[in-house]
């Protein structure tokens, strides 16, 4: 059985006082949500503590947006997995799109991240997917496929998730159809040695469009973003009905 899995990604978003009253608001909306349905936020790292704190005993995961390959060492700016593993965090984003646009990520950067991850007991949700114009050219599957394998190497595929987050639906409000996101996520799972990896849909997901991308029979969560923000749609979204 694979595992439902919802994670919002508040990007750069959100100062600590905005963090705690986004939770005010949002955990008096999870008493009917199905309790196989795993809810993470993925905060930047300034709110990790303390999310933390006020998490404990929650049925809320606490996710990262990223993470260094190396324990510790002259890196600057980085954080590295047993800073995050000794606060609490569980799951941390790894190659999201921004980081590959605006931040030099690259496929190898990727897969040294995912190691780093699981090695100190994090869970790393893999972003892929492509831009408008591979798409228009046709490239996205092998895009797709070549993103996956790079980004594999030597990845435990028990401790996974993958995201399908095609670029050009990326706050956008253009989403992707649900069919569509459907079959790249089917074809993404025939990559993959290991058919129980829960596989996001992300891409402008809101409440609106959440029901319909959940009754897709590939799809087996949502990485969220604008739509994680406020604490009636992110509840919606957790709350989603099939
Ligand atoms: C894609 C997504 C979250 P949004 O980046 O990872 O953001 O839902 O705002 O398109």
């Amino acid at each position: 059985m694979r595992k439902v899995v919802i994670a919002g990604n508040w990007k750069m978003y959100k100062t600590q006082a905005q963090a705690l009253e986004f939770l005010q608001g949002f955990m008096l909306e999870l008493d009917n949500v199905p309790e196989e349905r795993e809810i993470i936020l993925c905060a930047p790292f300034t709110d990790l503590a303390l999310l933390s704190k006020n998490l404990h005993g929650s049925r809320v995961q606490l996710g990262a947006q990223n993470v260094h390959w190396e324990e510790a060492g002259a890196y600057t700016g980085e954080i590295s997995g047993p800073m995050l593993a000794e606060i609490g965090v569980r799951y941390v984003v790894v190659g999201h799109s921004e980081r590959r646009q605006y931040f030099g990520e690259t496929d190898q950067t990727v897969n040294l991240r995912l190691k780093a991850a699981q090695k100190y007991g994090l869970t790393p949700i893999l972003c892929v997917g492509e831009t408008k114009q591979q798409r228009d050219a046709g490239e996205t599957e092998i895009l797709i496929y070549t993103q996956l394998e790079k980004a594999l190497v030597g990845v435990d595929q028990e401790k996974l998730i993958i995201a399908y987050e095609p670029i050009w639906a990326i706050g956008t409000g253009d989403t992707c159809e649900a069919k569509e996101a459907n079959r790249i996520i089917g074809l993404i799972r025939s990559r993959l040695s290991n058919q129980n990896v829960p596989i996001q849909y992300g891409g402008s997901v809101k409440p609106t469009n959440i029901d319909e991308i959940m009754a897709q029979p590939e799809i087996d969560g949502a990485l969220v973003g604008g739509a994680s923000l406020e604490p009636q749609s992110f509840s919606r979204i957790v709350n989603y009905q099939v």
